[in-house]
């Protein structure tokens, strides 16, 4: 589809200018196939088309400084010091440059000098495409000592591009661009989120060390945001910075950093990390600046090169013995924190989210340099490597430990002659699109949802006995736990690496909980269970969470319930007088009738399903509630205040 567009644009063109707008009619038309989706993902992602061009033209050599604003009205501007886009006439098009770059679709990146485009968005899509979706764009470039202007309403250029004569200010070269994203194009939103934006370019600063990326948002006349992002040590910073944030110990001072090129040139691999306390791994990769969130070669070229290297150091400083088995991979990844970047002429995307790297050729490179220089690393940092081996070997017996535990656990249960736990009140069906449990804190509350459910398709499984923080747990101790081995048994799939989704025995898994703190500590447990053992759950959309309600107002025989403040304001509102307000401190406190109409019911309910679009971010807000550093947790509760009603 999006080679036929080309096709069609550079057959047809002869300085047709309707063929070119056919061209961007078809970007406007079908968006999502552009830019992803229509929402505040796809609104987002102009930006970070048009910023990735200029950080091209930092990549290139010629530029050190891009600033990014955000205007009053949500108009994007984006700037860089670079040497500013042609503006000469193209042969083939008898058009300046730069009005290619913004009217036909795909152009820009390879014309002028040799270069390739080493960043690039999601789709790889570009100006043009921003240009077809903006109300309006304006585009100025300094070049010469001399600024040139156009300007476009929908992808229609309104003006040629006009030399406006010598620059008096002093301004040196560069590319100027502003953008009104279309309200009617993005219906839902066009507002912008500074975090969001935030997030990228940061991201992009460290991808890029050097760079300075400025973000500065304007909206508010009175409070003008304004922050620089500028990371000399490129991804050690990220390192740095990542376990920072997360709120962990590291358990070496160095971050250790190795790069390569390939002997074709044709691609570069760079790679830092470092151990700490934490349970968990966090992996990211990047292959051209694109974060491939479903990793690939190079990430399994790293881990494959990870584990060897490893296991060969501790083999040959016999800190395991004849004996010991090797060293696995989890074992050897736990408390990672590592950051992959590749950059690659000819890179090839490939899953259904094109956000797995697939070109072969990474692999060996990524294996081939780390081998070399983390074996070196070791062998000069024997402390460091001592702390490494420490933390691999205790997550080894962990893992001993949890396969020891399971198989007890498995006994247990034959010999008891009941896989299922004894308190779960299953359901007749065993339709997976139909069948529900109810995970439920509270004995009464449970007696409520037993009395009130449709046991035809609704299971209640009650919580008892004392939960474990699982973020401060291994395997092992989580198959101890007498709170979690009921749930693992109701839901079926097992845990970690042995987790088979295939074995669900109910479509949604519901978390229902009081109201109140109580209830929101054990939802964060039950999810961070989830997120951290079960994770193929959350993200294939199965867990959900009850919603309460935290008001009745009854005037006469009419019942209203409210689920937060402002709907018992407006329901209140709409009495007038002469009503009352049964406020529910708990779960406990409703009759089976009121819990089944209010939170059960799926014709009734209100309920909320646990979704995470960001799974880094997920693992920080995890690792800093339930983590063993308080500060931090102090911080991030504050700064969440106003969402904890919601938040989980
Ligand atoms: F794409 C874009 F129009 F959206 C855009 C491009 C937006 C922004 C903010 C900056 C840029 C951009 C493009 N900055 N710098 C450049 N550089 C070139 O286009 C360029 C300049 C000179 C030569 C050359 O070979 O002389 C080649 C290129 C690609």
């Amino acid at each position: 589809m999006e080679l036929n567009e080309i096709s069609k644009v550079d057959q047809a063109y002869d300085g047709d200018q309707i063929q070119v707008l056919e061209g961007l009619e078809a970007v406007r038309k079908r968006p999502g196939m552009y830019i992803g989706s229509t929402g505040p993902r796809g609104l987002h992602h102009l930006v970070y088309e048009i910023v990735d061009n200029a950080i091209d033209e930092a990549l290139a050599g010629f530029c050190d400084k891009i600033v990014v604003k955000i205007l009053p009205g949500d108009i994007i501007y984006v700037s860089d010091n670079g040497r500013g886009i042609p503006v000469g006439i193209q042969s083939k098009t008898g058009l300046p440059a730069v009005t290619v770059v913004f009217t036909i679709l795909h152009a820009g990146g390879k014309f002028g000098g040799g270069s390739y485009k080493v960043s690039g968005g999601l789709h790889g899509v570009g100006a043009s495409v921003v240009n077809a979706l903006s109300e309006w764009l304006e585009v100025e470039v300094v070049s010469d000592g001399r600024l040139y202007y156009q300007r476009f309403e929908r992808g229609k250029t309104m003006t040629e591009l006009e030399d406006r004569g010598p620059v008096t200010d002093g301004r040196e070269s560069g590319s100027t661009v502003l953008f009104k994203p279309d309200a009617k194009i993005f219906k839902e939103t066009t507002v912008y989120e500074y975090e969001i934006l935030e997030k990228r370019l940061r991201e992009q600063a460290f991808l890029n060390g050097g760079i300075r990326i400025q973000l500065i948002d304007e909206r508010n006349e009175a409070e003008i945001v304004d922050n620089e992002f500028h990371y000399e040590g490129g991804i050690s910073s990220f390192v740095e910075y990542l376990n920072q944030k997360m709120a962990v110990e590291v358990v070496h001072p160095e971050i250790i950093h190795v790069e390569a090129e390939a002997a074709d040139h044709n691609a570069t691999a760079e790679i830092a990390m470092q151990y700490t306390d934490s349970f968990n791994e966090r992996l990211l990769s990047f292959a051209n600046n694109i974060h491939t969130v479903d990793g690939g070669t190079h990430e399994d070229g790293f881990k494959r090169a990870l584990t060897r290297v490893l296991n060969d150091y501790a083999r040959k400083y016999n800190i395991l013995k004849d004996n010991d088995k090797n060293l696995s991979g989890e074992d050897v990844r736990e408390g990672l924190t590592c950051v992959i970047s590749v950059k690659l002429k000819e890179a090839q995307f490939e899953g259904q989210t094109k956000a797995k790297l697939g070109n072969t050729e990474i692999a060996s490179l990524v294996s081939g340099m780390l081998s070399d220089k983390l074996m070196t690393f070791l062998e000069e940092n024997p402390a460091s490597a001592r702390a490494i081996f420490d933390k691999a070997l205790a997550a080894s017996r962990a893992r001993e430990a949890a396969r020891k535990a399971r198989d007890l656990a498995r006994r247990k249960t034959a010999l008891e002659n009941s896989t299922l736990p004894g308190k779960l009140a299953d359901c007749i069906s065993r339709e997976i699109d139909k069948t529900e449990i109810y995970i439920v804190e509270g004995d009464s509350a449970a007696g409520s949802a037993k009395n009130g459910r449709d046991r035809n398709f609704q299971a209640i499984l009650p919580l008892w006995g004392k939960m474990l923080n699982v973020e401060k747990s291994r395997l092992d101790k989580v198959y101890g736990n007498d709170k979690l081995m009921p749930v693992i048994t109701a839901v079926g799939c097992g845990l970690g690496d042995e987790f088979d989704l295939t074995k669900l025995r109910y479509g949604k898994i519901i978390v229902m909980a009081d109201a109140d703190v109580d209830g929101a500590h054990i939802r964060t447990l039950l999810l961070t269970f989830f997120f951290r053992f079960m994770r193929p759950l959350v993200e294939e959309g199965h867990i959900y969470l009850a919603c309460p309600p935290l008001f009745r107002v009854s005037k006469g025989k009419r019942h209203v319930y409210a689920y937060d403040d402002a709907e018992r304001d407006k329901i209140m509102a709409e009495f007038g007088s002469g009503y009352d307000i049964q406020r529910y401190k708990g779960l406990g406190e409703m009759d089976a009738e009121q819990l089944w109409e209010t939170t059960m019911n799926p014709e009734t309910r209100l309920m909320k399903k646990v979704e995470i679009d960001d799974a880094v971010a997920a693992d920080e807000t995890f690792s800093i509630l339930m983590g063993d550093k308080v500060e931090p947790r102090r911080l991030f509760i504050e700064k969440n205040a106003k969402y904890a009603e919601f938040d989980v």
